[in-house]
C-alpha cells in the first residue's frame, strides 16, 4: 500500500513538474519556448530546400533534381517530427489564440504526411519530372526539324504577336503534342500519391483539394465563388461577345461563328488567359491614347533592371520595404543562354528572413512589366512578415499573396502614371480615351476570370475522383467551353491528349483558385485604398501613389502584410477595406464605363455561346495526313507516333527520319558516292 501511493505520489511530482495534463503538456511559456526552438531549426530545413530547389530551377539537370528530392524528403521528416512533438502539448485548450494557431498550423501535414518513404520519394520524383518535361518542352517545324520553338519567348511570341489562323494552329497544337502526350501517364499516378499522402495527415484529409480549399478557413468557400463568378459572367459574356465580333471580321466568318465559342488559339495567349495581345485588333477608338506601351519601352532603350527598379521605386514610394541587395545580387532576371531552366516566373521566399529572389525570363514589354510587378508583390509580402515566426510567414490566405503585386500595378498602369514614368507622351481626358484604357484593363483582367476559376474545378474534380484518368481531357475541354467560351482549334484524341498538363501550374502542382480570388481582391483593395489615400472620381483613374494622403494608404497596405497568415483573413481584410467579406463589386465599379459601352456595341449580338459549335477541320489546311485508304485523316501529332491510327497502318509508314539520322544517312551517302565514283576516277 505504501509502495503504491509512493508511485502514484511520484507520478504526480512528474506530472505537476512538467505540467502534463492527461491530454497533454499545458505550460503555454513552455509551448512558446518549444515553438521558437522549432523556429529556428525549421529557417535552417527549409533554406536547404528551397535552395536545392532553386538550384535544379536554374539549372535542370538530373543531379540537380536528385538533390532536391533528397531535401524534400528531409524537410517531410522534420515536419512529421516536429508534429509528433507538438502533440505532446494540450494546445487546443491553450488560452493564447495565438499560440493555438501556430500549433494548429506545425500539426497540418499535407503530402509531408505521407509515412512511407518510397512512396514519398516516388511523388516528389515524379513532380520533379513533369517540372523538368512541361519546361524543356520544344515545338519543331516540320519541314524543318532542327529548328526547334521554346515556349517562352518563341511559342509565346507566336500566340501573340502573329494573325495567320493556320500558323497560330501550329503554335497551339504544337505546344500541347510535345508536352500533354509526355504527361498523360505521369498525372494519375501522382493524383493517387498526392491523395494517399493528404490521407495520411491528422486531418484525414478525403483529398488532396478539400487539403487546398482548407487553406481558406472558409466553410462556404467553394457556394461564396460561384456567387462571385456569377456576378461577373455578364461582364465576361459582353466581353466575349464584342471579341468575337472583332475576330470575325479579322478571320472570317467560316472559321469564327456569331453564335459559337472562340477556337482558343486567336486569342493573343497560350491558354486564352489573357487577351491582352489583342489589343490592338479590338481597340475601341483607334487614333485615341493608346495603351500599348511596349513599343514605347523598345525605343527608349527600357531594360530589364529598369523594369525591376521601375517596380522597387513604386513600393518604395508607397511607403512599402526597399528590395534589400542579396535581391538583386542573386535573382535570375534574364533567361540563360547555356542550360535549362524553368522559365515560368516565380518568387521565391527563403525562409530565412533574409534572402529572397525573383527568377523570371523577363521580355521588354508592357506585359513583363505588370508581371515584374506581380512577383516583387510577393517580394514585398516575404520582406513585410519576415519578423513572423515561420507558420505565420503566407498570405493571410494565398489569394492575399497574389493580389498584392497586382493591386500596385493597377495603379503602375493607368495613362496618368505611365506618363510619369516616362511610358506615354500625352495622355488625353476624354471618354474615349478612358474606353480604350479600360479594354486594355479588361482584355487582362476580365477575360482571366473563367480561366482563374476552372483551373482547380477540374483539378478538384480529379483530387476527388469524380473526373477520372480516362475522362481527365474530355471533361477539361467541358470546362473549357462552359466557362471560356473557347474550343480547340483542331479535335483533341482524348485517348492521347492532355491539355490541362500544358499550363504550368498542372505539372507544377500550384494551386490555381488563389488566381481568382486574387482577382476579387485586388479591386476591393484598390477601392479601399483609392478612398485612403483621397482620390476622387471614378475608380479606373485612380492612382494611390497621386493621392494626398498616400501614406495613410501605405500604411494600411503595410500594415496587413506585416500580419502574415497570423490571423483569419477576415482580420486582413479588414485592415484594409473596412469589412470582412469578399466582393465582385469594386470589380463592376471599375468597369461600369466599358460595361455600358460594350452593352451599346452588343446590341443585335448573342451573348454566350452554342456549346456543341466547332470550328471547320480540314485535314490538308492543318497539316494532317488521310490515311492511305482514305478513310481518316490523322492530327499531325498522330503521325509517326508508334501508334496505328489508321485501320491500314499506314500512319505509320513513310515517317520522315530524325535529323540525326539524316545526318549520319547523309554523311554515309557522301562516303558511298565518293567510294563509287570519285575512287574508279583516280584509279584511272
Ligand atoms: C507568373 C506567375 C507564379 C506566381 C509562380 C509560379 C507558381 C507559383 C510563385 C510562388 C509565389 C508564392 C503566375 C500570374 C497571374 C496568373 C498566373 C499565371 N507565377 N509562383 N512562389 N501567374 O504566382 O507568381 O512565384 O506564393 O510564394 O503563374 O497563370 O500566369
Ligand atoms: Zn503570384
Amino acid at each position: 500500500m505504501k509502495g503504491r501511493a509512493g508511485v502514484f505520489c511520484l507520478l504526480l511530482v512528474a506530472l505537476s513538474a512538467q505540467n502534463v495534463a492527461p491530454q497533454g503538456i499545458t505550460d503555454e511559456q513552455q509551448a512558446w519556448d518549444f515553438i521558437w526552438d522549432y523556429n529556428a531549426k525549421a529557417e535552417k530545413v527549409y533554406y536547404h530546400s528551397k535552395s536545392t530547389r532553386w538550384n535544379y530551377e536554374v539549372d535542370l539537370t538530373e543531379e540537380n533534381s536528385q538533390k532536391q528530392v533528397e531535401a524534400k524528403i528531409a524537410e517531410a521528416q522534420f515536419v512529421k517530427d516536429v508534429a509528433q512533438n507538438a502533440s505532446r502539448f494540450d494546445w487546443q485548450n491553450f488560452n493564447n489564440a495565438t499560440l493555438k494557431r501556430i500549433f494548429f498550423s506545425i500539426s497540418s501535414l499535407g503530402t509531408a504526411a505521407q509515412r512511407d518513404q518510397a512512396k514519398l520519394k516516388e511523388l516528389n520524383d515524379i513532380l520533379s519530372e513533369m517540372a523538368n518535361i512541361y519546361s524543356t518542352g520544344k515545338v519543331c517545324e516540320f519541314n524543318d526539324p532542327s529548328n526547334c520553338l521554346e515556349l517562352n519567348p518563341d511559342l509565346y511570341d507566336c500566340l501573340a504577336n502573329n494573325r495567320d489562323y493556320d500558323r497560330l494552329r501550329f503554335c497551339w497544337e504544337g505546344w500541347r503534342d510535345a508536352v500533354g502526350r509526355k504527361l498523360k501517364d505521369k498525372y494519375p499516378r501522382f493524383v493517387e500519391l498526392s491523395n494517399d499522402a493528404v490521407s495520411q495527415d491528422a486531418q484525414n484529409w478525403t483529398d488532396t483539394g478539400a487539403y487546398w480549399r482548407s487553406w481558406y478557413e472558409t466553410a462556404d468557400f467553394q457556394e461564396q465563388l460561384e456567387n462571385l463568378y456569377n456576378q461577373l459572367k455578364p461582364l465576361y459574356n459582353n466581353l466575349h461577345a464584342y471579341v468575337r465580333k472583332k475576330l470575325r471580321e479579322q478571320y472570317g466568318q467560316d472559321k469564327i461563328s456569331a453564335t459559337g465559342p472562340i477556337p482558343a488559339h486567336l486569342l493573343g495567349n497560350m491558354w486564352s488567359q489573357s487577351w491582352i495581345y489583342l489589343y490592338n485588333l479590338v481597340e475601341p477608338y483607334p487614333g485615341k491614347t493608346s495603351l500599348d506601351v511596349t513599343p514605347k519601352m523598345k525605343a527608349d532603350g527600357w531594360t530589364v533592371d529598369r523594369m525591376f527598379r521601375t517596380s522597387d521605386d513604386f513600393f518604395k514610394d508607397m511607403g512599402q520595404v526597399e528590395m534589400p541587395q542579396n535581391f538583386w545580387d542573386n535573382s535570375m532576371f534574364v533567361k540563360p543562354a547555356d542550360r535549362e531552366v524553368v522559365c515560368h516566373a516565380s518568387a521565391w521566399d527563403f525562409y530565412n528572413a533574409h534572402d529572397v529572389r525573383v527568377k523570371m525570363c523577363t521580355l521588354v514589354n508592357m506585359n513583363d512589366l505588370v508581371i515584374v510587378h506581380h512577383e516583387m508583390g510577393h517580394i514585398e509580402y516575404f520582406l513585410q512578415y519576415k519578423h513572423q515566426p515561420v507558420p505565420f510567414r503566407r498570405g493571410a490566405n494565398p489569394g492575399f499573396h497574389e493580389a498584392v503585386g497586382d493591386l500596385l500595378a493597377l495603379s503602375v498602369s493607368t495613362p496618368t502614371h505611365l506618363q510619369t514614368i516616362g511610358l506615354l507622351d500625352t495622355v488625353e481626358d476624354d471618354d474615349e480615351s478612358d474606353i480604350n484604357f479600360l479594354m486594355s484593363m479588361a482584355l487582362d483582367k476580365v477575360s482571366f476570370l473563367p480561366f482563374g476559376y476552372l483551373m482547380d474545378q477540374w483539378r478538384w474534380g480529379v483530387f476527388n475522383g469524380s473526373i477520372t484518368p480516362a475522362t481527365y481531357n474530355q471533361e477539361w475541354w467541358k470546362l473549357r467551353t462552359r466557362y471560356q467560351g473557347i474550343v480547340p482549334p483542331i479535335p483533341r484524341n482524348h485517348a492521347k491528349d492532355f491539355d490541362p498538363g500544358c499550363k504550368f501550374h498542372i505539372p507544377d502542382n500550384t494551386p490555381y483558385i488563389r488566381y481568382f480570388v486574387s482577382f476579387i481582391l485586388q479591386f476591393q483593395f484598390h477601392k479601399a485604398l483609392c478612398e485612403t489615400s483621397g482620390h476622387t472620381g471614378p475608380l479606373h483613374k485612380c492612382d494611390i501613389s497621386a493621392g494626398p494622403n498616400k501614406v495613410a494608404a501605405g500604411e494600411k497596405l503595410a500594415r496587413m502584410l506585416r500580419m502574415g497568415s497570423s490571423q483569419p483573413w477576415p482580420d486582413a481584410m479588414e485592415v484594409i477595406t473596412g469589412q470582412r467579406n469578399m466582393s465582385a463589386q469594386p470589380l463592376v465599379d471599375y468597369f461600369q464605363p466599358l460595361i455600358d459601352w460594350l452593352e451599346q456595341q452588343n446590341q443585335g449580338e448573342t451573348l454566350g455561346w452554342d456549346e456543341s459549335w466547332t470550328p471547320p477541320y480540314d485535314c490538308e489546311a492543318t497539316d494532317g495526313f488521310t490515311c492511305a485508304d482514305g478513310s481518316k485523316c490523322i492530327r499531325p501529332g498522330d503521325r509517326c507516333d508508334g501508334v496505328n491510327d489508321c485501320a491500314d497502318d499506314s500512319d505509320e509508314q513513310n515517317c520522315p527520319v530524325a535529323s540525326a539520322q539524316s545526318v549520319t544517312v547523309s554523311m554515309a551517302t557522301i562516303f558511298i558516292s565518293t567510294i563509287v565514283c570519285i575512287l574508279p576516277a583516280t584509279l584511272n
